[in-house]
């Protein structure tokens, strides 16, 4: 049985994340997650903050702290409101570990002596009212290809083009908004991704089918733009340090200007995807720390070096915009470090055990706010620390998931959410729960019932919710979560629609038999429902489960034994009223704290 592997994208340290990074990488990612562990897999969900990067520089400095406090006090947040939300990682790590740091300097290392990273001069942008250079991110301007006014000197959001700083029409610092910026030399690593255009656009092309269009389709989409070479390092004081001192020869035999490089740090993209494994080694690490034994090596490479990680699958959540950096630049740094090419450009592998590239990739498209971004600064739309306040975990997840951007961008309306919220979780699932256990207390004194001959009703039943779950299970299997959301709500109704036919409070009083089974059925609906539910809503779910005695976790259920769990006898409670309905009032107050369809201000 092969072994799962999932990573989402590493949210960036700074801020609270609103519920759009939720739905575009991490929520998916848990449920998966726990999906695959239902189905008894062994499986490591790795996630970790995004440390990196001017914005890390800017937030620590507007905070007045160092960077590292920064950095180790937001980790902090954004973990504990992760575990709020139901987040199950395996490990949550830092991109500024110390074992990202080995890593990303090796791996750098390994190419620079292959041949595949070389030094260049660039051409810097240097903003002399902030003093200091400007990251492309940190140069905004007019975008030459679609006249976008708030283009970055990386990439414009708008059309997704990549860009130099070079190309924006009235270029000027993102900090300060000063225009008195000057152009100097500075010395940088490149990464020469161009020679690996052939390689990955055999991969890629390999992967049509597989993976959903929207990434085949950007990937080769940036493959015939033309696979541009790309800096690797940057002048900025936090982030991995370049250290060229302990570096050999590359091919032409040169060693990298010590000078020149010593106080640059990688990109906060070369280090951020390495980051996936490095929080893997840091997860091995705690665990052996914790269990008292020397650190393995081993523990963590099983999961990423060929070919002890040959029964792995390995699967990664991102939203988009992270998707070019997934399958052009990190797949190009594994590559690099596990083969080489010689002066004909032929390929070799050299690294004994390889690295191993992604197997899946989930790519979503954006979650906005009533059609627009959601923004910090302008305070409009949810972020998780308030969402929490607002309301219990389940009902952010479930309504996320069951509106998850997968085939397009969807919107937040709190209308919409409440709608939803109250009439899938509220009135089928919650309503159900209740009725049958509240009923199983009044007329069986909370316990199953020891049932008789099932009827037409119960085969029928047993039937449908055999084929319902056989469908969830294979789009869960296909990672398609909005068909997932659909098959489960269908599952729940078909429950409701049981018991309203068998009627058991009707049957009682002149077939008391047929309400037994009526009854047996409808608790054995309630634990399988607890079962399937527990990815999409653990909290919830963790209830449902403990109200007909059973187990959680639990094993993902096979359709044939769906409606054969409970032994009769049990006892049973009903569950406080799992799900409080959205009030208009609430709505109404919450669109005039957070912003409703007036707040749009820029599209998404
Ligand atoms: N920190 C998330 C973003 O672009 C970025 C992902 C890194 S995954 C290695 O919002
Ligand atoms: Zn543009």
């Amino acid at each position: 049985m092969s072994r799962i592997l999932i990573t989402s994208a590493l949210p960036y340290i700074n801020g609270i994340k609103h519920l759009g990074t939720l739905a575009g990488s991490m929520l998916p990612a848990d449920v998966y997650a726990r999906y695959q562990r239902a189905r008894g897999r062994e499986t490591l969900y790795i996630c970790a903050t995004d440390e990196h990067g001017t914005p890390t520089e800017l937030a620590a400095a507007e905070a007045g702290i160092a960077p590292a406090d920064y950095c180790a006090e937001m980790h902090r947040i954004q973990y504990e409101l992760g575990r709020k939300f139901g987040l199950s990682w395996d490990h949550f790590g830092r991109s500024s570990s110390p074992q990202n740091h080995r890593l990303t300097q090796r791996f750098a290392q390994t190419l620079w002596e292959s041949g595949f990273v070389e030094e260049r001069v660039t051409q810097q942008v240097y903003s002399l009212a902030d003093k200091r250079f400007l990251p492309d991110r940190y140069v905004i301007g007019t975008c030459p290809h679609c006249g976008y006014g708030a283009a970055r000197g990386d990439q414009c959001e708008n059309c997704t083009r990549v860009l130099d700083p070079a190309d924006l029409i009235q270029p000027r610092s993102a900090i300060s908004g000063s225009t008195e910026i000057e152009i100097r030399d500075s010395k940088h690593l490149f990464l020469r991704q161009s020679l690996f255009a052939p390689k990955l656009r055999e991969w890629i092309e390999g992967k049509k089918g597989e993976w959903p269009l929207l990434v085949t389709s950007i990937a080769l989409k940036w493959l015939d733009e033309g696979l541009q070479d790309r800096g690797i390092t940057r002048d900025l004081a936090w982030g991995v340090p370049v250290n060229a001192m302990e570096w050999g020869p590359n091919p032409d035999g040169l060693l990298p200007d010590a000078v020149g490089l010593a106080d640059k740090v990688f990109y906060v993209w070369f280090d951020a995807p390495i980051e996936y494994i490095a929080a893997t080694w840091e997860w091995a690490d705690a665990a052996a720390a914790e269990a008292g034994r020397t650190p393995n090596d081993g523990d963590w490479e099983r999961w990423w070096r060929l070919p002890a990680a040959a029964d792995v699958t390995y699967v990664e959540f991102m939203g988009k915009d992270n998707v070019p950096f997934h399958t052009v630049g990190f797949p190009c740094t594994l590559i690099g470090v596990n083969e080489r090419r010689d002066a004909e450009g032929r390929w070799a592998v050299v690294n004994n055990s390889p690295w191993k590239l992604v197997d899946q990739l989930k790519g979503f498209n954006w979650l906005d706010y009533y059609g627009g971004r959601f923004s910090t600064s302008q305070g409009r739309g949810v972020f998780m620390d308030h969402a929490l306040e607002l309301l219990p975990a389940d009902y952010w997840r479930w309504w996320i998931i069951a509106n998850v951007p997968e085939t397009s961008d969807s919107s937040f309306v709190w209308e919409q959410f409440q709608a939803q919220v109250n009439a899938d979780l509220a009135d089928v699932l919650g309503n159900f729960v209740n009725r049958i256990l509240k009923f199983t207390e009044n007329r069986f004194e909370g316990q199953v019932p020891a049932g008789g001959e099932a009827g037409d009703l119960e085969r029928r039943l047993a039937k449908d919710v055999a084929a319902k779950l056989a469908e969830l299970t294979e789009h869960m299997e296909a990672r398609e979560f909005r068909k997932s959301a659909t098959a489960l709500r269908q599952l729940w109704v078909l429950g409701n629609q049981y018991l309203t036919e068998a009627a058991p409070w009707t049957a009682v009083k002149t077939d008391p038999a047929r309400a037994a089974i009526a009854v047996r059925t409808g608790l054995n609906l309630v634990a399988l429902f607890a079962k399937v539910s527990e990815p999409f809503i653990p909290f919830t779910a963790e209830i449902i489960a403990a109200s007909v005695g059973e187990g959680f976790p639990s094993r993902w259920p096979e359709p044939a034994a769906a409606l054969d769990i409970l032994e009769s006898g049990r006892t049973v409670k009903a569950p406080d009223v799992l799900f409080r309905k959205i009030e208009d009032a609430q709505v109404a107050e919450w669109i005039a704290r957070f912003g409703g369809a007036e707040a749009v201000v820029e599209p998404a």
